[in-house]
């Protein structure tokens, strides 16, 4: 299956929803008046891209209509496109990842799917001809370790643990320990997303940060968001609070495969201005895929 099919599959529960809404106020089309405007706006909001979002597009698209003087459906509808694919033009979609080691660490409260998404992600890279090393450096819960490492054979990949309750950050340090003397490519890093509290996760991700800092300086380092798709603006709510504590540097959705409202997406992309760079379409090895707004645009609209 190609890369447009495959999304096309993922997000086929939100596709059929938007052919309904928004393609419905396109097909229903009768001059781009108010009343257009208007549905055009609530179809919007109902695929949940977000009050603001769609209400930004659609004066956007407003500007546009009256500018280039665009009067079919056709026209209109091929506009909306372009401009919800600027939208999503935020930043670079490709991780970055050119020294060796580079680290990438996966926060995300608990259940979106941090583990799972650095499973794929680990095999995906490996299979690139990258030598990954996982690091379980979510230690609060007992299987979570264990979680990780039938990732890791699934994978084929490496990965460094310690006990349950171990601190975090000296898994953390371990593992770059190792990645330095296997000569790993990336480290891929599991956070815990249930901690008692703000300040508690806060202060982890910090030293976690710090670690990977004074060990790889000139490391280059992402710091990766998993979102659940299916919450929808509750995820984006969550999100804008990480953004404030962790220094967000790259946005994964995930689930977008059980969920008719993967517009979050747009939402998503537009309120943090941090770019999504995967989304997660399944829970097989081979169901993240990289995210490119073009096609994404394309498949759904
Ligand atoms: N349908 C679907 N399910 C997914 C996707 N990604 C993850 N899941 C499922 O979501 C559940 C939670 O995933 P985990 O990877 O364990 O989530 P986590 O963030 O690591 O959770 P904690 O370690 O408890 O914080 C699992 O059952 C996964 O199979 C996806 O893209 N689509
Ligand atoms: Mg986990």
């Amino acid at each position: 299956m190609g890369f447009f099919d495959k999304i096309k599959n993922g997000l086929k529960k939100t596709r059929d929803a938007m052919v309904s809404t928004i393609g419905g106020v396109f097909s229903g089309f009768s001059g781009a008046n108010e009343e257009f405007y208007e549905q055009l706006e609530e179809s919007m909001i109902l695929a949940d891209i977000g009050v603001e979002t769609s209400c930004k597009a659609v004066e956007r698209l407003r500007e546009c209509v009256k500018a280039r003087k665009l009067r079919e459906a056709a026209e209109i509808h091929a506009a909306l496109k372009e401009i919800l694919t600027d939208m999503l033009n935020v930043g670079d979609t490709a991780l970055k990842m050119e020294t060796k080691p580079s680290v990438i660490l996966v926060i995300g409260v608990n259940g979106v799917g941090k583990t799972t998404t650095i499973g794929k992600l680990a095999h995906r890279m490996q299979s690139e001809g990258r030598r990954v090393l996982l690091c379980a450096a979510d230690t609060f819960r007992a299987a979570a370790a264990d979680q990780l490492e039938i990732w890791a054979g699934r994978a084929g990949v490496e990965i460094v643990r310690q006990h349950e309750g171990a601190d975090p950050a000296a898994v953390v340090f371990d593992a770059i320990s190792a990645a330095k003397a296997r000569g790993a490519d990336v480290i891929l890093c599991d956070t815990a997303g249930r901690l008692h509290n703000k300040a508690n996760l806060m202060n982890e991700l910090g030293k976690i940060s710090r670690i990977i800092d004074r060990e790889l300086p000139n490391a280059d380092k992402e710091v990766l968001l998993v979102l659940d798709g299916t919450t929808g603006q509750n995820g984006l709510m969550q999100a804008k609070q990480f953004k404030e504590i962790a220094g967000v540097t790259a946005i994964a959705l995930t689930k977008l495969d059980g969920t008719a409202k993967g517009g979050i997406v747009i939402a998503v992309a537009d309120a943090l201005q941090i770019p999504v760079k995967l989304i997660g379409v399944g829970e097989q090895m081979d169901d993240l895929m990289p995210f490119e707004a073009k096609a994404f645009v394309d498949a759904l609209i």
